[in-house]
C-alpha cells in the first residue's frame, strides 16, 4: 500500500521527537536511552493495571535491542476510525499520545512519565519489529529509520494467546551510547514489581557469554518494598504497617516500617512513577501521620501534659515508608516533573492515613508504645543535637576568617568558577596544594576514615572534626541552618584513591553530601575525580591509563613495544605534576559528576554499604569499588 498526505503528518509528529528528543525522554544521556525501556514496559504495565496481564519479560540482546514481550490483550489490530486504512496497532506506534487512552473506554489509570508512549521509542529507533497475538492471530509490522513502517501490519498465522512483543534498537546518532546498563534496569523493574502486587516482570540479559535471568514477583507488593529497603537494617519489630483504600478514580496504598536507624526514607510513587520531589500525597501523609501519633501518645499517656509534642521529623526518624498512589489525571511539578501537584491529593492520603493508622494503633499497642519511644527518644537526642550546632557555630568563629586551618583555599569568591577538593590523605594533600590552580581550586585534606554517618547521630557526627571543617568550608551549615545557596564552591571534587579504602571513604562522603546536605547532589555540585591507576610508559613518553581494561586495550594497541608499567597504589604515589594533568588539570582531567536520581534506590544501596552487616558490606565495597558509575545512573 502506498502512504498518503495524512500518513505524512503523522509522521511529522515523529520526526518532532527526533529533533527534540529531551523534551519527550528527559535526555539523549544513559537516563533517556533507558527510558525508552520503561516507556514499552509502562505500556505493559498499564495492561496489567487494566487487570489482563501478570506477566513481562525484558531481553537484552547482542545486536543491541531491547525486546518486551507481555501477555495482555494485545494493541487492536482493526482499522482505526480516525485513520482510515491504517491499523489501530499502526497508529499507536506512529502517533503521539495515542497510547491506550483512544477510544473512549480507556484505562482508568496509566503509568508512564508522560504518557507519550511507545510511538516516541518507534521514533528513536533504527528499527522496532512489533508482534501483536490477539482474536486467534499473529500480526506482525516493523518501521526503520524512526518509525517508518516497512509494510502494514499482516497476519502472519494462528494463536490462541494474547499479547504484545516490541523489539527495538535504539538509534546510536540520537544517544550518547546505546548501551543498556543491565544494574539500572534491573533496579526500575523491581521497583515495577514491588509496586504492582503479583505482577511478574523477568528480565533476561542475553549479552554476555552465559546469559542471566531474573524474575520478580512479590505478592506482598509494597510491605515487601518496606521490607526489602529495611533488609539490611534493624526493624524496631517485625510488623510491617499496611493500609490500601480504593476509590472511584484513585487508589491510595501505604506501607511502613520503623528502624532502629536515624534517617527517614520516605519513597513516594504517583501511578508508578517516583516523586522523589515529594508532593501533595507525601504532605497528606506526613500531616496525618505526626497528628495520628501525637494523639495517640497522649491518649495513651505516653506524652505527659508537660511533654513537648514530638516534631514530624522525631516521629519520622528511622522510618521506612511506601506511599503509592494511583489516580486518573496525575500532575506532575518541579524542577524534575516529580512532584505531585494534585491537591485532592493531599486531603485524600491523609483522612485514608487518620482513619486507617489510628485504627491500625489501636489494634497494636505493643507496636505503638516502642514506635512513640522511638519517636521521644529522637525528641530528646534533637535536643542535644541544637546544643551540638550551637557549639561549632562558635568554634568557626575563633577560626582565622571563619575558615578551618587544614583548609587551603582558593582565592576566587565566585562559587560557579571555585572548586573545592576534599583529598584523602595527608600525602596527597601536599602535592594537590602543588598541582592545584589557587585561583580557583580549593583543597580540604581528609585524614582516614570520616565518622561512618550512617550509624552516627547527627550529634555525634557535628561534634567530628572532619565533617566540621567540611561544612565550614562548603559554608551551607547544616540541619535547620542549612543552606545551599550559600555553598562557597560549586564543583566540590571526592578524591580518593583506586583502592577498596578510597572506595568506602567516598561511599561515606557521598552518604553524608546525600543524607545532610542533599540539595547540594540535586544541584549537581558532586563530582568525583578519577585518578589513573597506572601509568605505561614507552621509551620517555608516558600515558595515563584509568583502569585494567584501559590498560589492556593499551596493551593492544602496542604489540611489540616494551611497555613499563607502574601502578599507583594511592595519590600520594603520584608526583604533583602527574597529579595534576591527570586529575586536577580542566584541560586534561576527567570529573565524573553525581547524580542521584532514585532515592530509594540509592538509599537501598547506601544501606548495604553502611548497614550493620559487616559482610555484607565488605563483599558490596568490593564487588563495586571498580565501577563508581553504580552511584551515577
Ligand atoms: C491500545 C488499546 C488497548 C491496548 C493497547 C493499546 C496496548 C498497548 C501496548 C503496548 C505494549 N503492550 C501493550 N498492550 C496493549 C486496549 C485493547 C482492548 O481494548 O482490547
Amino acid at each position: 500500500m502506498t502512504y498518503g498526505a495524512k500518513d505524512i503528518r503523522v509522521l511529522k509528529g515523529l520526526e518532532a521527537v527526533r529533533e527534540r528528543p529531551g523534551m519527550y525522554i528527559g535526555s539523549t544521556g544513559p537516563t533517556g536511552l533507558h527510558h525508552l525501556v520503561y516507556e514499552v514496559v509502562d505500556n505493559s504495565v498499564d495492561e496489567a493495571l487494566a487487570g489482563y496481564c501478570d506477566r513481562i519479560v525484558v531481553s537484552l540482546h547482542r545486536d543491541g535491542s531491547c525486546r518486551v514481550v507481555d501477555n495482555g490483550r494485545g494493541i487492536p489490530v482493526d482499522e482505526h476510525a480516525d485513520y482510515p486504512g491504517q491499523s489501530a496497532a499502526e497508529v499507536v506506534l506512529t502517533t503521539l499520545h495515542a497510547g491506550g487512552k483512544f477510544g473512549g473506554d480507556g484505562y482508568k489509570i496509566s503509568g508512564g512519565l508522560h504518557g507519550v508512549g511507545v510511538s516516541v521509542v518507534n521514533a528513536l529507533s533504527t528499527r522496532l519489529n512489533l508482534e501483536i497475538h490477539r482474536e486467534g492471530g499473529v500480526y506482525q509490522m516493523s518501521f526503520e529509520n524512526g518509525g517508518e513502517p516497512v509494510a502494514s501490519l499482516v497476519r502472519v498465522g494462528d494463536s490462541d494467546i494474547t499479547g504484545t512483543t516490541v523489539t527495538f534498537w535504539p538509534d546510536g546518532s540520537i544517544f550518547e551510547e546505546t548501551e543498556f546498563r543491565a544494574q539500572t534496569l534491573l533496579e526500575r523493574l523491581r521497583e515495577m514489581a514491588f509496586l504492582n502486587r503479583s505482577l511478574e516482570i523477568v528480565f533476561r540479559d542475553e549479552r554476555p557469554e552465559t546469559p542471566t535471568e531474573t524474575t520478580f514477583k512479590y505478592d506482598g507488593g509494597i510491605v515487601d518494598f518496606v521490607s526489602h529497603l529495611n533488609a539490611s537494617k534493624e526493624p524496631i519489630f517485625n510488623t510491617v504497617v499496611y493500609y490500601a483504600e480504593s476509590f472511584d478514580t484513585s487508589e491510595v496504598e501505604v506501607a511502613m516500617q520503623w528502624n532502629t536507624g536515624y534517617h527517614e526514607g520516605i519513597h513516594s510513587f504517583a501511578n508508578n512513577i517516583a516523586t522523589t520531589e515529594g508532593g501533595m500525597h507525601e504532605e497528606g501523609f506526613r500531616t496525618a501521620l505526626t497528628g495520628v501519633l501525637n494523639k495517640y501518645a497522649r491518649a495513651k499517656n505516653l506524652l505527659k501534659e508537660k511533654d513537648d509534642n514530638l516534631t514530624g521529623e522525631d516521629i519520622r526518624e528511622g522510618l521506612t515508608a511506601i506511599v503509592s498512589v494511583k489516580l486518573r489525571t496525575p500532575q506532575f511539578e518541579g524542577q524534575t516533573k516529580t512532584k505531585l501537584g494534585n491537591t485532592e491529593m493531599r486531603s485524600l492520603v491523609q483522612k485514608v492515613t487518620n482513619e486507617r493508622l489510628a485504627e491500625w494503633f489501636e489494634e497494636h499497642p505493643n507496636e505503638g508504645k516502642a514506635i512513640v519511644g522511638k519517636g521521644m527518644q529522637a525528641q530528646r537526642a534533637r535536643v542535644a543535637a541544637r546544643q551540638a550546632r550551637d557549639l561549632t557555630r562558635r568554634k568557626s568563629l575563633l577560626e582565622s576568617g571563619g575558615m578551618p586551618g587544614k583548609l587551603a583555599d582558593c582565592a576566587s569568591r565566585n562559587p560557579e568558577e571555585a572548586e573545592l577538593f576534599i583529598v584523602e590523605g595527608d600525602s596527597a594533600g601536599g602535592p594537590a596544594k602543588r598541582a592545584r590552580d589557587p585561583h580557583f581550586q580549593a583543597i580540604l585534606p581528609i585524614r582516614g576514615k570520616i565518622l561512618n554517618v550512617e550509624r552516627a547521630r547527627l550529634d555525634r557526627m557535628l561534634r567530628n572534626e572532619e565533617i566540621q571543617a567540611l561544612i565550614t568550608a562548603a559554608g551551607t551549615g547544616i540541619g535547620e541552618d542549612f543552606n545551599a545557596d550559600k555553598c562557597r564552591y560549586h564543583k566540590i571534587v571526592l578524591m580518593t584513591d583506586a583502592d577498596v579504602d578510597g572506595a568506602h571513604i567516598r561511599t561515606l562522603l557521598l552518604t553524608f553530601f546525600y543524607r545532610q546536605l542533599p540539595e547540594l547532589v540535586h544541584r549537581g555540585y558532586i563530582y568525583i575525580a578519577q585518578p589513573p591507576l597506572f601509568r605505561a610508559d614507552i621509551g620517555k613518553e608516558r600515558n595515563y591509563l584509568k583502569d585494567e581494561s584501559a590498560l589492556r586495550a593499551f596493551e593492544a594497541e602496542h604489540p611489540n613495544r616494551k611497555i613499563e608499567i607502574s601502578r599507583f597504589k594511592g595519590l600520594g604515589e603520584m608526583d604533583w605534576p602527574e597529579l595534576g594533568v591527570t586529575t586536577m588539570d580542566v584541560a586534561t582531567r576527567s570529573l565524573l559528576q553525581v547524580s542521584v536520581e532514585d532515592a530509594a534506590i540509592a538509599d537501598s544501596i547506601f544501606s548495604r554499604l553502611m548497614g550493620d552487616d559487616v559482610e555484607a558490606r565488605r563483599g558490596f565495597i568490593q564487588e563495586n569499588a571498580h565501577d563508581v558509575r553504580f552511584l551515577d545512573i
